[in-house]
């Protein structure tokens, strides 16, 4: 046995062959049922017990071997291409390889970005862990607001007189603008924000903003109406209307909110727009003098107005999404829609 050992170690140690056929009838003359080292395992049976240690481990380790050697030859063969075997036809065209797409999400973002780089404002971007003073102190926020809840905020630290946090929007990279941006300031700043909600088809706990800022000598409320006018026709088409409704925000006086006319039933009202034909947009107004002081602002000099929108939302409306959580769950049957968007 010992000798039928080594010759076939010897023999697998030299052994060539390059087709797979060839390969399989070594495989099954050293492996299969009848194979060599099968026949060998089954003389193992009755052999003496004191021998058994000792050539349980050649056995062992010659089987190793041999099925060792088989793999390297496949591996050769197949990469080699010497392989000769009519089973693969080398002509045939590879598996297509399952490409991604941009998000949704993504792809609003971008284009709500691109439409206010072409009026000429710059991108912004800052921390997603901010403090107390860049996202409510210096926005006007009074001590007692409940955003600065721990209902409706994320907090990092706690008892600091300017505790760290999740932002809850994306002002406070234009605050930081104002503190260091000479001027005037003409700023887009788009990102993610955290809020304490519960999920539901309207809310999430982190979601997209944009907010954009725009401060120069002389801004006035019709500056702002016309950039948003424009926004929305680039955003929605060019037959897009708005309307503005007083509103209240502690970082804008006068504040308001946005509607466009109903991209679905253009006005004739719909489930979509609720029979209104409004759909609201967008948040805005001109800068609260106070907010433009704290950041260091002369704001008997200067004027500006501002504005903040949630990217889910437009793009909510831009698909007619009825539930926000889709946004969110990855599932591809729903990512997949959106193959066909282009990049922009
Ligand atoms: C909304 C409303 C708004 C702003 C954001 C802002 C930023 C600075 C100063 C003044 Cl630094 N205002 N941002 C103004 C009005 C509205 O967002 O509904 N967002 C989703």
């Amino acid at each position: 046995m010992k000798e039928k050992i080594e010759l076939l170690l010897q023999e697998i140690e030299n052994l060539k062959c390059n087709t797979e056929k060839d390969i399989e009838e070594t495989r099954v003359r050293l492996l299969g049922k009848k194979g060599e080292v099968t026949k060998l395992f089954e003389e193992f049976r009755t052999i003496a017990p004191e021998m058994k240690r000792e050539f349980g481990q050649k056995l062992n380790i010659l089987k190793n071997k041999a099925a060792a050697k088989i793999e390297e030859l496949k591996e050769n063969a197949a990469s080699s291409g010497t392989e000769q075997s009519s089973s693969t036809d080398t002509s045939m065209p590879g598996d297509p390889l399952p490409l991604g797409s941009r998000h949704p999400v993504s792809i609003a973002r971008q284009e709500i970005v691109n439409i206010f780089r072409k009026f000429g404002y710059d991108v912004a971007e800052g921390p997603e862990i901010e403090d107390d003073h860049h996202v409510f102190e210096s926005l006007n926020f009074p001590p007692n607001h409940p955003a600065r809840d721990m209902q409706d905020t994320f907090f990092i630290s706690n008892g600091h007189l300017n505790p760290l946090l999740l932002r809850t929007h994306t002002s406070c990279v234009q605050v930081r603008a104002m503190e260091s941006m000479p001027l005037p300031i003409r700023i887009i700043c788009p990102g993610r924000v955290f809020r304490n909600e519960a999920i539901s088809a309207r809310a999430h706990c982190i979601f997209h903003q944009v907010e954009g800022l725009y401060i120069d000598e002389n801004v006035t409320f019709a500056d702002l109406k016309q950039a948003i006018l424009l926004f929305a026709r680039e955003m929605f088409g060019p037959d897009t209307q708005i309307r503005m409704r007083p509103s209240y925000f502690p970082f804008t006086e006068p504040s308001a909110e946005v509607d466009v006319s109903c991209n679905i039933c253009h006005g004739k009202g719909c489930n979509i727009c609720k029979g209104t034909g409004w759909l609201e947009i967008l948040g805005c107004g001109m800068v609260d003098p106070n907010v433009l002081e704290a950041s260091g602002i002369d704001s008997k000099k200067y004027s500006g107005f501002a504005f903040g929108m949630g990217v889910e939302r437009i793009a909510m409306l831009k698909w007619q999404v009825n539930d926000l959580r889709h946004y969110f769950e990855n599932d591809m049957r729903f990512l997949s829609e959106f193959s066909h968007c282009v990049e922009v």
